[in-house]
């Protein structure tokens, strides 16, 4: 029974066992105790596995296969080329480029380029956002009525020899001025083959049962990537799974579990696809002020006010407000 239980969570990190040796043995030691003493995480609709709500509920994170169909993903891949060399317009997209690359020289097209933020005003790059493939496994976590709250299509060039392809360790919600954090969860699409060459995602699995982290710019000698904070006392201890996936494999996960991405070693790319979502009707605003949101919410209000002017009001909130886009059921305090 150990072994066939096993084998499909196995399938749900899509590794291969030898490799995640200590990851399993925890599993098996732990079991699924925790999840089936009251589901939290999950909506418990009819989509998800027992096998599978029991994973997310435990580890915070759950791996669906093959979900998003290769063409769909050459169309994305051609869209973000597109946008990099400016043949299409950028719709007001915030295109980020690695810190050690743009300091040295100029390079263009998608070699510098680390992010496009921001994208849910772009047909193209938003479709993946209303994919009923994907809303079908949101559904369980948002419930019905979804807002796309955050949207990124994150490239991964080859690293520049600094290590500023790194992704430091981090939970999302650092970003995000909204709750409860149970109505909102990440979907991250591969766009090719990742693995630990190329900087695959990192989890620390259950670390979403943890609380919010204070976050800061790790103090890393080749740079770091602008808003890429990481928790601040992270631990180097605590247990880490790489999360390999092969193009169209999709990841969703839990805004506070603990996750970055390792360096790219290849001199290939390693690109996703990604969207947050929260429920439009459970979720609300909080005030960020004395909270471990400040740092953030102080640089954000900063690159909005260089965009539109030092006069004008904006509140951390705001950008989220302006961003968030209804893709399923009805409007609510979001
Ligand atoms: O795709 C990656 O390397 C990590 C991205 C990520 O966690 C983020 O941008 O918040």
């Amino acid at each position: 029974m150990a072994d066939g239980r096993l084998k499909i969570l196995s399938q749900h990190l899509g590794h291969k066992p030898a490799n995640f040796r200590g990851f399993q043995e925890n599993i098996v030691l732990n079991g699924t105790q925790g999840a089936a003493a009251g589901v939290n995480y999950t909506l418990g609709n009819r989509k998800l596995t027992p096998q599978q709500e029991a994973f997310y509920e435990k580890q915070g994170f759950l791996v669906i296969r093959g979900l998003v169909s290769p063409d769909k993903i050459e169309n994305y891949r051609q869209r973000f080329a597109d946008i990099c060399s400016g043949r299409v317009q950028n719709r007001g997209m915030l295109v980020m480029r690695d810190v050690a690359i743009a300091k040295s020289e100029f390079v263009q097209g998608e070699k510098a380029v680390t992010k496009i933020q921001d994208y849910q005003n772009d047909p193209v790059l938003f479709s993946y956002c209303t994919l009923p493939e994907i809303l079908e496994y949101i559904e369980c976590f948002t419930g019905p009525n979804i807002k796309a709250m955050h949207t990124m299509l994150i490239n991964k060039p080859p690293d520049p020899g600094t290590k500023s392809s790194r992704h430091p360790m981090h939970q999302d919600l650092h970003y995000f001025p909204f709750r409860p954090a149970e109505r909102i969860v990440c979907s991250w699409t591969a766009m090719e083959k990742v693995h630990r060459e190329n900087g695959c995602l990192v989890v620390v699995p259950g670390s979403h049962t943890r609380e919010l982290q204070q976050h800061v710019y790790p103090e890393w000698e080749g740079g770091v990537n602008k808003m890429y904070h990481g928790i601040k006392n992270f631990r180097p201890d605590d247990e880490r799974v790489h999360l390999e996936m092969e193009t169209g494999d999709t990841v969703f996960f839990h805004p506070l579990l603990f996750h970055g991405s390792g360096m790219n070693r290849t001199e290939g790319f390693r690109k996703a696809i990604s969207c947050h979502y929260a429920s439009s009707t459970d979720c609300d605003y909080i005030d960020v002020e004395g909270t471990t949101h400040e740092n953030i919410a102080e640089e954000v209000i900063g690159i909005a006010k260089k965009k539109l002017g030092e006069e004008v009001q904006f509140e951390y909130a705001d950008a989220w407000k302006l961003k968030g886009r209804l893709v399923r059921g009805q409007e609510g305090c979001m």
